[in-house]
């Protein structure tokens, strides 16, 4: 189903966005001016886009470990991610989280570094908003290596016994870490693993914004609707290496370029000016304006303040938490 005009251009605007913020990150790690590491996500921004476009604020997101694209998808700007990433006191974690950033006004929980133990975290905050009534989906955005860990299993079977407005939202980018996802298991696809607790799947193709997004929109209504969770795959390739340090020389010759044929952004770019949505030259504008959106972020969190050593006993305690 097309999307129409001003949603399209919407999503294509914050693939550029995410695709300049990586790159922007790249440049500053090769010039020396961060050491920030990063876990890049080129070539699945139309994974990242497609799977938070359908969400509402109040939903609640469990990201992953390539979070830019979910984290622009879900509303967060590029100002918010700089002041975070540069460990700044006026970063949404106040400069604690960096890379395991949160955001409470976009609902967004945190990353947890031991991969797949959030999957559990995801069945909590479903089970809470079923629980308070409240009109709120959780979207488990996953890699599918992770989806090996065993938490899935229980994961998925309390999210269907117990009905919960959950998606699980499995980005199989073709890698987990430094190997081949055939090295890992044996089945072409993680998403039948769903029947087996009767949640209902889909597989689609993650180059295409219009089909990621489509995808995940049918989950989310399913999950809102009481329906219980939903599982979506969304195939697509990651065309970086596993982090910024990775020395690669484990990935087969040809693939990045079978694979770059079918550039999600290219693809976008593509329907954006054949309906007429953009002319060339607003194509390019947009590039640019979109660039200089994120210089302008990393320039102002260069300038903004750094926490100083009495920030660190600051937040460490909930208010009126366990002491
Ligand atoms: C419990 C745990 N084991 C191992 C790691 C190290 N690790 C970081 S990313 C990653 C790969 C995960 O693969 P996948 O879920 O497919 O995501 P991808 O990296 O392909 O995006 C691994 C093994 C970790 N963070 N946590």
């Amino acid at each position: 189903m097309a999307l129409d005009n001003q949603k399209l251009k919407e999503l294509y605007r914050k693939m550029l966005l995410v695709r300049a913020m990586e790159e922007k990150h790249g440049q500053l790690l090769q010039s020396g001016k961060i050491q920030l590491m990063a876990h890049f996500g080129t070539g699945q921004e139309a994974v990242a886009v497609g799977v938070t476009g359908p969400l509402r604020k109040e939903d609640i997101l469990f990201g992953t470990h390539r979070g830019v694209g979910e984290y622009i998808g879900k509303g967060m700007s590029p100002g918010e991610i700089w002041l975070e990433y540069l460990g700044k006191k006026t970063g949404p974690c106040k400069g604690k989280g960096t890379l395991h950033l949160c955001d409470k006004d976009v609902n967004i929980p945190g990353l947890v570094s031991s991969l797949g133990a959030d999957f559990s975290m995801s069945v909590g905050t479903a089970l809470a908003s079923k629980m308070k009534k409240q009109d709120q989906v959780t979207l488990y955005f996953v890699g599918e290596g992770t989806c090996n860990q065993a938490d899935a299993h229980p994961s998925m079977c309390m999210a269907a016994l117990w009905k919960l407005p959950l998606v699980f939202a499995v980005c199989t980018n073709q890698f987990c870490e430094m190997s081949y996802m055939c090295d890992h298991y044996p089945t072409e696809d993680v998403a039948p693993r769903a029947a087996g607790y009767d949640i209902p799947y889909d597989i689609v193709d993650g180059q295409d914004i219009e089909k990621t997004y489509e995808a995940t929109s049918k989950a989310v209504a399913h999950a809102r609707a009481g329906k219980g969770p939903y599982l979506v795959e969304y195939k697509t390739f990651r065309m970086a290496l596993h982090f910024s340090g990775d020395p690669g020389g484990y990935v087969k010759p040809g693939d990045v370029e079978t694979w770059k044929k079918r550039d999600p952004i290219d693809l976008c770019r593509k329907k954006v000016l054949e309906r007429g949505i953009l002319t060339a030259e607003g194509d390019k504008k947009l590039l640019e304006e979109v660039r200089a959106e994120v210089d302008q972020a990393v320039e102002e969190g260069f300038a903004a303040p750094s926490p100083t050593a009495k920030d660190l006993f600051e937040d460490v305690y909930a208010e009126g938490g366990v002491r």
